[in-house]
C-alpha cells in the first residue's frame, strides 16, 4: 500500500496505466455531449442507448499541497463520433503556474496545447514521446489510432482543474479522419 508523503515506486504499464492505483474516472459519450461536433449524431446515439466509455484516469492523487505531485494515467479507447476522434474533455489548471508532463506508453495520439489567446500547438505522443505542458494552457489528448493510447501523467497536486474556461471557447483546432488518416483543422465552433 503506498503512503502519502512517503517514497514509493509503481509500475507503468498493463490495463490501467499506473499501478496500483486509488481514484478511477471514467467519462462516457453522456458525459461529452457537449463537446463533439457532430451534437445530432451524439443525442441520436445517446437516446439509442449508445453511450460508450471514451476514456479513464488512474490516479495516485496526494493532498493538494504545495510541492507534492499528483501522478496518474489516461486511457482513451480508440473510436471516433463522425469523424472526429475521441479525445479528453481538456482544461486549464486553477493554479496558472502549474504546468505538467505527459509520457507515451502504448498506442498514438496527439495532445492539443492552447494558450490563452487561443494560439494552439499540436504534439504527437506514443511511446517513449515526453509532452511537456507549459503553465497556463488548456490541454486536450487525442487517439488518432485504431488501439488504446495510454499515457502517464505528472502535475502538481494543488494544480486543481478549470474545464469551464475551455468549454467555453472550445479548442481552437479538431482531429478529424480525412481519407483514412487524422488530420488537424479549424475548429468550425471556436469562438474567441
Ligand atoms: C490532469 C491531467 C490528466 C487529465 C486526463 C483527463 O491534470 O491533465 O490526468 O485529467 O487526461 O483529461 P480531462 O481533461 O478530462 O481532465
Ligand atoms: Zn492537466
Amino acid at each position: 500500500m503506498i503512503k502519502i508523503d512517503e517514497p514509493y515506486s509503481l509500475r507503468l504499464g498493463s490495463s490501467t496505466g499506473i499501478s496500483p492505483y486509488k481514484v478511477k474516472v471514467e467519462r462516457r459519450l453522456s458525459d461529452l455531449s457537449g463537446y463533439f461536433l457532430d451534437k445530432m449524431l451524439v443525442q441520436e446515439m445517446l437516446s439509442m442507448g449508445e453511450n460508450p466509455v471514451i476514456y479513464e484516469v488512474y490516479e495516485l492523487p496526494q493532498p493538494p499541497v504545495s510541492g507534492m505531485l499528483n501522478v496518474g494515467s489516461t486511457v482513451i479507447y480508440p473510436g471516433k463520433i463522425g469523424d472526429e476522434y475521441y479525445f479528453t474533455k481538456g482544461h486549464f489548471h486553477e493554479k496558472e503556474s502549474t504546468s505538467e508532463v505527459y509520457i507515451g506508453l502504448e498506442g498514438e495520439g496527439l495532445i492539443l496545447i492552447q494558450d490563452r489567446r487561443g494560439e494552439i500547438t499540436s504534439l504527437e505522443i506514443g511511446p517513449d514521446v515526453l509532452v511537456y505542458i507549459p503553465p497556463d494552457t488548456a490541454h486536450r489528448s487525442v487517439n488518432t489510432g485504431s488501439r488504446r493510447l495510454v499515457f502517464f501523467a505528472a502535475y502538481p497536486s494543488d494544480a486543481g482543474h478549470d474545464y469551464e474556461s475551455i468549454e467555453r471557447t472550445g479548442f481552437a483546432k479538431v482531429v478529424v479522419e480525412r481519407d483514412g488518416k487524422p488530420v488537424v483543422e479549424n475548429n468550425p465552433s471556436f469562438h474567441e
